[in-house]
């Protein structure tokens, strides 16, 4: 069988040789013909979104057979498989990234054109993306998928089809409103249904002993509620290469759709009740920082997709005549936080209870399979479930949770003879207060490998958050510093730049981001700078007219923009930078402006529903823009801007439009950041605190090239115990005084001087996340923000190193790692030959 050129229609290999062709016309042809029969359509009457689906099956099309070769490529010899295992995959819209990872963006403009389309654009403007995450835990695994299957390294991710996913943002009145996120309402193209791969999970009920027919004594889980997991299978192509990779989303169906019974009595709403119930599990995604509300059907969520992947992956094994013993060497697990950290157990349950493996064995398969990721220190994040929550719903799993401790707990003792503080620090089950099981510890101890998301957090794991675990396996303990994909983060949302580096140093540096140092040559030709400069000014521009569009606001394109976009928490510091814009605005208004840069501030980002704070963090932010933005003396100088709704599809246009990227969290809190990356990757300075990746950032594109300011994770620590008091600083900055005052006036809520009251106790008064004692270095270093800006060769040579120097943070260069010290996975490049059919 003959390898052969996917650039080119592959007669004789399908049955249909007009799916396989990627040329203009052959895309047109598919379109039409999905335009005919999928959709029912005539081309002379289609809208924009019909030929947003057309193409989007006309690509998926396309996508098929690199898909089934993958999978075929599997099934004919065993190959180690990577199961990223992630409550959440925000992967954004995916017919540019296909087109764009097929190599026929071209042709598709040229198609769609014929349609009397003036752009392709306009098209990918229709595609509703899946919201099926919160920020950068989600969207890293999407990157992370798109390089494993450009990596050549076969992979599924599994997770759950979220019928909602996170809310859409409205802005109304300065406040954030949330609605519904129906993205699955005009129905998703991406998606391939597989019911005849359902998987059955339980719930509830009570377990029992019993003595099998060889005379084993045996437990078992007898659940009181079943639900049916419903595979939905997204194909993740790699960029130019034959591998496509699978996510692979449950979606929960009750067992029993309708009891005809109830019906029968009469009973309407009863007979569909168990159906609402099972469906509920999928239904909504949960927001981080959320209440405690519905704590019950998010550990349901975590279980139903937990096991049904694991009895999927079991299965795979057992249809190839692969036995169960050789899980660990044909899977590897990575746990995407502790989120899916009940794998350990139920791994435990499948193996003992149904396939009745002894313990030892049990435990060895479990050990080498399952590796944890935690992407946070922050107390509030890391899971505990109540104990008798976790028993009633999950009983089975906690019986073998206490004999996992037991075990544990017994080497504990062995280590630490006499040291019960250590135990009771080290138990999977908390017995401070009530009782609780902490997720952290059973992922740490059920793991070969726990790794943070940067150096140091990874290193703060080790000395603060897990110290007597890390002393215990010191070897368990790793980094894998995150990163982003360069294709979505800089070839679809950056074309200006892209086209700019494949002029200079050729296409490669797409797959080898290593390639931008090229780039660094350049650091002195003026025409190069400038030439750098006006691709920045593309993508401003582009960005102005959509806040226009969106808010009204008219924005300068000319002016620095300065960009804060994230999830709104108060680690992350949304507030210093509103504090810092009120200090810009006075002086404005003083006259003591001389050389400040004339600014736009962009802000974006969600706040968790239930997190007060931070939406009052957000109606603070629209309370100074609009101040702001009302007053003429601002004109010219300073404009704030808060983006609704953001999401992956406005952040491709964000990262590219930027001048200044903020990340200013407190020292200590912040795991990794990924918009760092984006940024730097696409030219944005930095101004930031040692926090994260930041860190590393720096240490790469250079601290001259970087805004450095605000105290360290350890001064921060040491504030802490010391007996840190804002008011200190506050008396200290007449700037800071003055920008307190001023909120305390009622100046940025129309006079109420209520409104923001509880921000101004919690800056004032107990102030948890520092941003009094950083404030005035802040201020500082936006001065020299300000004064850089003064000078654009020099800032266009700044930002040009940050492009050349950020291959680093490529999200393939963390796959590589992944791939080499934790799961021992090599690729496999799949060839697609003509027998495939
Ligand atoms: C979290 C961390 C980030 C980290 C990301 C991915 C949970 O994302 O806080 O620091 O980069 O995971 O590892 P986020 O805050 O964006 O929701």
């Amino acid at each position: 069988s003959q390898p052969i050129d996917l650039r080119l229609p592959t007669p004789g290999c399908y049955a249909d040789p007009i799916k396989a062709g990627i040329d203009a016309d052959a895309v047109f042809d598919g379109m039409t013909e999905h335009l005919f029969f999928t959709l029912g359509k005539l081309a002379t009457s289609a809208s924009l979104r019909d030929l947003y689906m057309a193409l989007s099956y006309a690509v998926r099309d396309r996508l098929m057979t690199r898909y089934l070769a993958s999978q075929e490529a599997i099934r004919a010899k065993p190959h180690k498989t990577v199961a990223y295992f992630s409550a959440e995959f925000l992967i954004g819209p995916q017919l540019n990234n296909n087109l764009l990872n097929l190599g026929i963006q071209e042709e598709a403009e040229e198609a769609v054109k014929r349609f009397g389309i003036e752009s392709l654009n306009d098209i990918l403007e229709v595609e509703e993306e899946p919201g099926l995450g919160n920020g950068g835990l989600g969207r890293l695994a999407a990157c992370y998928m798109e390089s494993l299957a450009s990596l050549q390294v076969p992979a599924i991710g599994y997770g759950i089809r979220y019928e909602f996913g996170i809310f859409n943002q409205i802005i109304r009145d300065g406040w954030q409103i949330e609605v519904t996120d129906k993205w699955l309402k005009g129905g998703w193209p991406w998606e391939l249904p597989q019911p005849d791969e359902s998987c059955f999970v339980g719930f509830g009920g009570r377990t029992e002993n019993y003595i099998d027919d060889q005379g084993n004594y045996r437990s078992r889980w007898i659940p009181s509620e079943h639900a049916i997991g419903v595979p939905h299978d997204i194909p993740i192509l790699g960029y130019r290469v034959n591998n496509c990779d699978r996510l692979r989303l449950w979606r929960a169906d009750a067992t029993e759709s309708f009891d005809f019974y109830a019906f029968n009595i009469g009973d309407y709403y009863g007979a569909v009740e168990e159906k609402v119930a099972s469906e509920t599990i999928s239904k909504v995604l949960y927001p981080n920082d959320g209440t405690d509300e519905g704590r019950r059907l998010r550990l349901k969520q975590q279980h139903f997709f937990v096991s049904c992947s694991l009895q999927d992956m079991i299965r795979s094994l057992e249809t190839r005549n692969i036995p169960v013993e050789q899980f660990s060497e044909n899977w590897t697990v990575q746990l995407n936080d502790t989120h899916p950290a009940i794998a350990v157990a139920e791994l435990m349950r499948l193996l003992i209870d149904n396939h009745h493996f002894e313990w030892d064995q049990a435990w060895d398969i479990t050990n080498r399979s399952v590796a944890y990721t935690n992407h946070t220190l922050l107390p509030e994040a890391l899971e505990k479930w109540d104990l008798n929550l976790f028993k009633s719903l999950l009983p089975r799993h906690l019986e073998l949770i206490y004999e996992i401790n037991k075990r544990f707990l017994q080497q504990v003792r062995l280590r630490y003879p006499g040291n019960d503080l250590i135990l009771r620090k080290l138990s999977i089950i908390d017995e401070e207060g009530s009782k609780a099981v902490r997720m952290a510890h059973l992922a740490t101890i059920g793991a070969h490998n726990v790794n943070g998301v940067a150096a140091l957090h990874s290193d703060l794991i080790k000395r603060q958050l897990m110290p007597e675990f890390a002393d215990l396996w010191p070897e368990k303990f790793t980094n894998v510093t995150n990163g982003v994909t360069p294709r979505r983060w800089v070839a679809l949302s950056n074309p200006e730049l892209a086209s700019l580096l494949d002029q200079e140093i050729g296409s490669n540096w797409i797959t080898n981001m290593d390639l931008l140092t090229q780039l660094e040559e350049k650091e002195n030709d003026s025409n190069f700078l400038d030439v750098f400069g006006a691709t920045k000014l593309l993508g401003k521009r582009k960005l102005a007219g959509y806040i226009h569009r969106q808010t009204g606001i008219l924005v300068d394109p000319s002016t620095l923009f300065d960009v804060q976009v994230k999830r709104i928490h108060q680690y992350k510091r949304q507030h210093l930078n509103a504090l810092q814009i009120i200090a810009q605005y006075l002086r404005i208004k003083n006259g003591t402006a001389h050389s400040i840069a004339p600014r736009t501030v962009i802000f974006g980002g969600k706040a968790a529903p239930g997190y007060l704070m931070a939406k009052l963090m957000i109606r603070f932010i629209n309370g100074i823009a609009e101040v702001v933005n009302a007053d003429p003396d601002m004109d010219g100088k300073l404009r704030v801007v808060f983006l609704p709704d953001y999401n992956v599809k406005l952040g491709e246009q964000v990262y590219s439009a930027t001048d200044l990227s903020e990340q200013i969290s407190t020292a200590g809190k912040e795991a990794s950041g990924t918009g760092n990356m984006k940024f730097a990757m696409n030219g944005a300075l930095t101004i930031g605190t040692l926090d994260g990746a930041n860190v590393e950032i720096r240490d790469r594109v250079g601290k001259e090239n970087f805004f450095l300011f605000g105290k360290t994770e350890s001064e921060i620590m040491k504030l802490r115990k010391n007996g840190y008091d804002p008011k200190q600083y506050i008396e200290k900055s007449p700037e800071l005084s003055e920008a307190i005052r001023l909120i305390e006036l009622g100046h940025f809520s129309n006079g109420d001087n209520e409104l923001f009251r509880p921000l101004l106790n919690s800056l004032t008064g107990y102030d948890p996340f520092f941003v009094m004692a950083d404030f005035d270095d802040y201020l500082l270093a936006q001065d020299r923000v300000s004064k850089a800006w003064q000078n654009h060769k020099e800032w266009n040579r700044m930002a040009l190193l940050n492009t050349a120097r950020s291959g680093f943070f490529s999200s393939d260069r963390s796959i590589r790692e992944y791939c080499s010290s934790i799961w021992k996975v090599n690729p496999l490049e799949v060839e697609i030959t003509c027998n495939i059919n």
